[in-house]
């Protein structure tokens, strides 16, 4: 397909170039201005749950750094940056009492964004739930917390609507779903074929509430917009069988759709509605109603690819392989790893081709009028943690991946996907969840003990990008992009 924005590789203008974080996975300070505890803060202090016997207590301490990195971003010339709010730093308990500190400190960082031209981007839930709400009232589980995360989402439109102009309600509720409902292996830790769908049809419920809510009282005087973001990788089908091609739509209907599809179509996908029964909860009238149409824009995290096929009758369906798009069992298709891709220190496939076809299966699925991807990056050990002369660390693996997947999404533009921003995970190493900080996504490195922020060699290059709205014109890409 010809791109009509090939060379030199340059974005559409108003193109998007930001960076990520979490609340959990950098603020720290987790008992300060009357936070109350999450589900995460449980979940690390449990013996045995994060591979490193780390807590997130500290993280990168960015609570009383937030002024240097802000600074930072401005440095890199950063255009957008998108974070989170610890919904129990702002509502200790889940409910009720709202908390001023918690208020101050979010309003603080957004001033200091602005200040320096920074838009900000603020997911509402990346995944530390209120304890409070998982001890009494059972988490996702409970069809109520809808009407209490749309009442946490009404006290942040409130205090900071007037400021903050685009919103994400949820992050990745796939990984909340089967991470922490159904592996166990994030909060809350719970291993069950059953609750992940619970959970996934809650998260759902609680989106399409505070959507409604944005929707009904501010968006109007406001002018923002809310969407949601899910996480999906590619699925190509291994051979060009019509099964091989089924078990490709299968695995991508699971993972994507089973978001994707109540908020474009209003409904789960039929082949998940078929495998799970009555596993699968069945959308309530006002809740469809709510639902459907109720995001302004495509949010998309991306990181890697698998090949599905349709399993032979001894398979064994490993629901560990990562990134297996769910409970194995339920899709039934077989995933697999090419063994010529590169990996990057999480195990998961550089598959550039990968972004570029998934963008297309959006586009034509959907058919949304603007597509973010919210996270794309990579984690890679530093070969050496020393900066050089100019004060920068060296990390071309992650240079080639950042650049082999801009170069994707440039493609991607090119084929008619209307892909309007990108923001790079991560901004700075952070706590990864159950792998601690052994896993640094970061375009800084953060030193282990000072916390000191450094630059890496993506940093520079990523600043480069933004500040010429476009990919260096001689790119040196390790991995072609398929023509498949
Ligand atoms: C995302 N998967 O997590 C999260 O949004 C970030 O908080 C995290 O740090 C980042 O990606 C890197 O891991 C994911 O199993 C966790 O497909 C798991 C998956 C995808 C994304």
């Amino acid at each position: 397909m010809a791109s009509k924005l090939r060379d030199p590789r340059e974005f559409p203008t108003d193109f998007v170039w930001g960076a990520a974080t979490s609340s959990y996975q950098i603020e720290g300070a987790w008992r300060k201005g009357g936070k109350g505890l999450s589900i995460w803060d449980a979940f690390a202090h449990t013996p045995g749950k994060i591979a490193t016997g780390e807590t997130g207590d500290v993280a990168c301490d960015h609570y009383h750094r937030l002024h240097d990195d802000v600074a930072m971003m401005a440095d890199m010339g950063l255009r957008a940056y998108r974070f989170s709010f610890s919904w129990p730093r702002i509502q200790p308990a889940g409910s009720g009492a709202v908390s001023a500190d918690g208020i101050r400190f979010y309003s603080e960082l957004i001033d200091a964004l602005l200040a320096h031209g920074i838009t900000p981007w603020v997911t509402l839930y990346h995944w530390d739930l209120p304890l409070a709400l998982q001890v009494e009232h059972d988490g996702w589980l409970n069809p109520d917390i809808a009407n209490r995360f749309a009442n946490y989402a009404d006290i942040c439109f409130e205090h900071f609507g007037d400021r903050v102009k685009h919103w994400v309600t949820l992050n990745e509720p796939w990984v909340s779903a089967i991470m922490g409902y159904g592996l166990g292996v994030h909060a809350p830790g719970r291993v069950s074929t059953v609750e992940p769908y619970i959970a996934a049809h809650n998260l759902l419920r609680a989106h399409g509430r505070a959507v409604d809510c944005y929707r009904d009282r501010y968006q109007a005087k406001q002018g923002g917009v809310i969407g949601m973001t899910n996480n999906c990788d590619w699925r190509e089908p291994l051979t060009d069988s019509i099964e091989d091609r089924a078990a490709a739509t299968t695995a991508l209907e699971f993972f994507l759709g089973w978001f994707a599809d109540p908020l474009h179509r209003g409904e789960y996908p039929e082949v998940m509605r078929r495998n799970l029964g009555d596993r699968l909860p069945q959308f309530a009238a006002d809740d469809r109603y709510l639902i459907e149409g109720s995001t302004d824009f495509f949010g998309l995290n991306h990181y890697a690819t698998l090949y599905a096929s349709r399993p032979e009758p001894n398979d064994a369906l490993d629901s560990d392989v990562f990134g297996n798009g769910g409970i194995a069992e339920d899709q039934d298709v077989k995933l697999t790893a090419d063994e010529d891709w590169d990996r990057t220190a999480m195990g998961w496939a550089v598959v550039p081709w990968g972004c570029r076809k998934l963008l297309g299966w959006i586009q034509e699925r959907y058919d949304p009028e603007s597509i973010y991807i919210m996270e794309n990056g990579a984690a890679f050990d530093d070969d050496d943690p020393k900066p050089g002369a100019d004060g920068v660390i060296e990390d071309p693996r992650r240079v080639a991946y950042l650049e082999e997947y801009l170069g994707a999404c440039h493609q991607a533009i090119g084929d008619g996907v209307n892909l309007k921003g990108y923001f790079c995970w991560s901004l700075m190493d952070n706590f990864e969840w159950s792998h601690g900080t052994a896993m640094r996504f970061g375009l800084h490195r953060v030193e282990p003990q000072s916390l000191q922020r450094i630059p890496r060699r993506s940093a520079r290059w990523y600043a480069d990008v933004i500040g010429s709205n476009g990919l260096p014109a001689s790119p040196s890409l390790q991995h072609a992009v398929a023509d498949k």
